[in-house]
């Protein structure tokens, strides 16, 4: 008996068919108790859990921000979204959300109100935005409800448009939050990802200004995040060490939502 069992967990023995099998079984069986195990806890201590105002249980906000650590890292200027050729780009383009634009746009009142850190306000017309070096945008648009559509846009890379105003003490810092022209829709976004040489403030999609319903007359287009981050109808943009409100995340979705 021993003889057959001893050599098993042995490393040095060789092992006949039916060793082997018992070694594969009996591995196989502790990984399954172990994940169980895993499992259960993270059952039980969600079951005690109530919804936050993280907007979700605790323990998941908390893996959450495991992902955000992690994905972050993987987070660099040299990687560029995918980009296509302008006729793959779809010419019937998708409309989803309508959260801030549901006010009557003002579109000779609008003004892009930028919040400085050291609160000053610069309120820019579309005339000043539009001076700035423009650039094309065509790359695969992913909503996290499970659809993507490849799609054309253009405006000023944020980078750009941070050099030309010298918001360098802003860019210096952890996020920006935008915000539209009424506050029913906000994001926040981590620097380095509004940073990103694909990130603009985009003011047309196909070569022509962008539809009402697609964020006229400015949005923002950032291929390094989920479409929840790509905000319509921009109003105000400011500046903060702490994440600014997300709208999405108050519902329980991830803040980062990277992609
Ligand atoms: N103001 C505003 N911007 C928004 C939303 C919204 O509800 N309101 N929805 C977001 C979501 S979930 C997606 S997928 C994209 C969709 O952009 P599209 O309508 O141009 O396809 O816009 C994002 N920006
Ligand atoms: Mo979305």
């Amino acid at each position: 008996m021993t003889d057959f069992f001893k050599p098993i967990f042995s490393k040095k023995s060789k092992l006949n068919i039916d060793q082997l099998i018992i070694k594969k079984t009996v591995i196989s069986f502790f990984f399954f108790f172990v994940f169980a195990g895993v499992a259960f806890w993270g059952w039980k201590r969600l079951r005690h859990q109530t919804i936050s105002a993280q907007g979700t249980r605790p323990l998941l906000r908390n893996v959450l921000n495991a992902n955000e650590s992690i994905f972050s890292l993987l987070l660099s200027d040299k990687h560029l979204a995918k980009t296509y050729p302008a006729s793959e780009a779809a010419a019937n383009v998708r409309v989803n959300g309508y959260e801030g634009l549901k006010t009557k746009l003002d579109s000779s009142g609008w003004r892009l109100n930028v919040i400085r850190k050291n609160g000053d306000t610069l309120s820019l017309t579309m005339d000043d935005i539009k001076k700035l070096p423009k650039t094309d945008v065509i790359f695969n648009f992913k909503c996290i409800e499970g659809w993507n559509q490849i799609t054309h846009w253009a405006g000023v890379k944020f980078t750009d448009f941070a050099k030309a105003y010298g918001l360098n003490d802003e860019i210096a810092m952890k996020y920006i939050g935008l915000v539209t022209p009424d506050r029913g829709y906000y994001v926040g976004i981590d620097m380095p990802s509004i940073l990103h040489p694909q990130t603009i403030l985009c003011y047309e999609m196909n070569g022509q200004p962008l539809p009402l319903n697609q964020g006229y007359p400015l949005r923002l287009i950032i291929p390094v995040k989920y479409g929840i981050k790509h905000l319509k109808r921009i109003g105000t943009m400011y500046f903060d060490n702490k994440r600014p409100p997300d709208y999405w995340y108050e519902r329980g979705y991830d803040y980062f939502s990277g992609l």
